[in-house]
């Protein structure tokens, strides 16, 4: 394949094509993150959506580059040999000396190849390699943190891999390695000390100075000029050289009510598990409730799901005081440490099954009385048709769903549950899923996933399935989570706070027409943001159906302006930019690069 160059000087900002063809065949591309085939935060979808787009310029030579876990490989990789005899000679060179690693395929859209790094099998060398990092870098690693020394691991891996490989191209430098965020940052630091010739691009998609001082100052943005960090900020910004947009693999439908559909079936599910959950409490018309989520990495204020749940407690006032029939059951998708599933969760949904199946066979009797009635030409006495066994089971399974406790507020047993900030809000607020409560709060601290006992859903079906996705962050460099609600057409809040929400103030008239309720954080107090949050969650809940509908058509019109096919030429323009710097690597000594 051929990757062609492309000019800044563009139509809407965006790179336009250039003629000339740049020769891809001769260059190798990694991509490395801590996120590849590995479920943490936004990082992962970046990588996992552009994949396809990357894969078709570069084809055989693409290559992503992660850590090993054996319960993401086994649901996401297929093993083959790798294709390139190079990159298996550097991989054998590496077993031979201890360390694990795996090849295969990445079973995503576009199919890429991955290279896996067992962070375990090569622990024992962290002492040495910690040491090696102080020595090029001056940076300490503290003994106990974890994630920094992962992080010091991979990276040595990393560059260790690159180095066994480059050093198999004598005549002229051929790879291009790119990578994403400090957790593979240190390979950077390693590839460039050591001298490699390889050409380097380094992708941050947050940053630990934002998420630390966002998290732990009330009003930070508003207090920027009384603050040491400003000067920090512009010396960040003046650092990049390209700032590349966050897109997504749009699936488009050809009939315009297929994602509806999809809406009402996977609205249905959902429904079945609220019918468990809320056994014995069932005085709510589903037909009536509505499902709002907030989901993404556990990060209370900066995601804001502090503000979400003072929101949240408003609503519940307003829809009390108004006598609204509308329920409105909110889910936070958000992963802590937990041991496993709740007894009284899992109940729920076993007396639900048990209700059900009593349902059945109460029907499957009484379909077969009708049946033998009919055939011999009667209509059968339809106060007989139930004997007294068929009642004394539904009696039974009546009493099943007596409890003596409220629907539980979580569905898993949590590590820390004492000192878990969501918890404590509800508990501070009193939102305990009270018969009263026209709002009803469920925490599932875990990604979600089909094989769920629980909830079988996978994210984007659960997306589907929900009315509003919220997200009031505080501090959100782009923002998937309300791109990809937009995509399936489900609305949702952002604030202008976030990459996105700046995004689509900018290119859309009237983004609340839309479904993006974009809520002002930067310029009023927390109080009033969160009185303009819990008005856009009121307005919403007094929507009938036919404006919800006609609603989510309008939210899905804009996906276009949110696809990879658009979105990634930036990218292809980045790579595009580095060649000059591996010829020149091929001219002359290597020289420490600019990335
Ligand atoms: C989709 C379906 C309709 C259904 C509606 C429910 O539009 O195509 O058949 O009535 O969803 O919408 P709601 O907002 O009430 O979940
Ligand atoms: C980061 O992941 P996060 O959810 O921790 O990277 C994402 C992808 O670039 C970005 O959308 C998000 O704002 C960041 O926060």
């Amino acid at each position: 394949p051929l990757a062609r160059s492309l000019s800044m000087t563009s139509l809407n900002g965006l790179p336009q094509w250039e003629d000339e063809d740049l020769p891809v065949e001769d260059l190798l591309l990694f991509e490395i993150s801590w996120e590849v085939t590995n479920k943490v935060g936004g990082i992962y979808t970046v990588i996992q959506t552009k994949a396809k787009t990357t894969a078709d310029e570069w084809g055989e030579n693409y290559f992503l580059i992660g850590p090993y876990f054996e319960q993401n490989v086994k649901t996401q990789v297929e093993f083959c040999e790798p294709p390139n005899p190079a990159i298996k000679k550097a991989m054998d060179t590496m077993k031979s000396q201890g360390c694990q690693a795996f090849f295969g395929r990445w079973l995503i859209e576009g199919s890429p190849y991955v290279l896996l790094f067992d962070i375990g099998s090569a622990a024992w060398n962290l002492d040495k390699w910690k040491g090696e990092f102080w020595e090029v870098s001056n940076i300490g690693i503290p003994f106990h943190d974890r994630e920094a020394n992962d992080a010091v691991i991979f990276g040595s891996l990393t560059a260790w891999f690159l180095k066994e490989l480059s050093c198999q191209f004598d005549d002229k430098p051929s790879i291009i390695a790119h990578f994403h965020e400090w957790q593979a940052g240190v390979g950077l630091i390693l590839s460039r000390s050591q001298k490699l010739p390889v050409a380097t691009i380094f992708t941050t998609h947050a940053t630990l100075l934002g998420r630390y001082l966002c998290a732990a100052s009330i009003d930070f943005y508003n207090n920027l000029d009384q603050n040491r960090v400003y000067v920090y900020l512009c010396l960040f910004s003046a650092f990049p050289d390209v700032v590349t947009p966050n897109g997504l693999n749009i699936k488009k439908f050809s009939a315009m009510h297929e994602f509806q559909n999809l809406h009402s079936m996977y609205k249905a599910r959902i429904q079945e598990f609220i019918r468990g959950h809320f056994y014995g409490h069932l005085d709510f018309n589903l037909d009536k409730t509505l499902f709002f989520f907030i989901a993404g990495r556990y990060e209370f204020s900066n995601k804001g799901a502090d503000m979400f749940l003072e929101a949240l407690s408003r609503l519940n006032f307003l829809l009390r005081v108004h006598k609204t029939d509308v329920t409105v059951v909110v889910f936070f998708i958000m992963p802590a440490k937990t041991n496993n599933f709740n007894v009284e969760t899992l109940k729920g949904q076993a007396v639900r099954k048990q209700l059900w199946d009593t349902a059945q066979s109460v029907k499957e009797k009484f379909g077969r009385k009708l049946y033998n009635a009919l055939l011999k030409g009667e209509i059968p006495d339809l106060n007989k048709i139930l004997d007294r066994d068929d009642i004394t089971i539904m009696k039974r399974a009546i009493f099943s769903t007596q409890r003596h406790s409220l629907p539980p507020v979580t569905t898993h047993n949590m590590i820390d549950d004492s000192n878990d900030p969501i918890l404590n809000t509800i508990r501070r607020i009193g939102l305990f899923n009270n018969r009263t409560d026209r709002v009803k709060v469920i925490l599932h601290p875990e990604f979600l996933s089909s094989t769920s006992p629980l909830l079988p859903l996978d994210y984007e079906e659960f997306v589907r399935g929900c009315h509003l996705g919220v997200f009031p962050s505080y501090y959100e460099p782009w923002g998937y989570t309300p791109a990809e609600c937009t995509v399936m057409g489900i609305p949702s809040v952002t604030t202008n706070l976030s990459g996105f929400g700046c995004f689509m103030q900018e290119h859309v008239a009237d983004p609340a027409a839309y479904g993006i309720y974009i809520v002002d954080r930067r310029f009023r107090s927390p109080d009033e943001s969160c009185n303009q949050l819990t008005q856009f969650l009121y307005g919403f809940c007094q929507q009938n159906r036919r404006q919800r509908i006609i609603q989510r058509n309008r939210t899905e019109r804009l996906s276009d302006l949110l696809d990879w096919r658009y979105l990634g030429r930036v990218f292809i323009w980045t790579l595009s930019k580095i060649l000059p710097v591996l010829h020149e690597m091929s001219l002359g000594p290597v020289a420490p690069q600019h990335s």
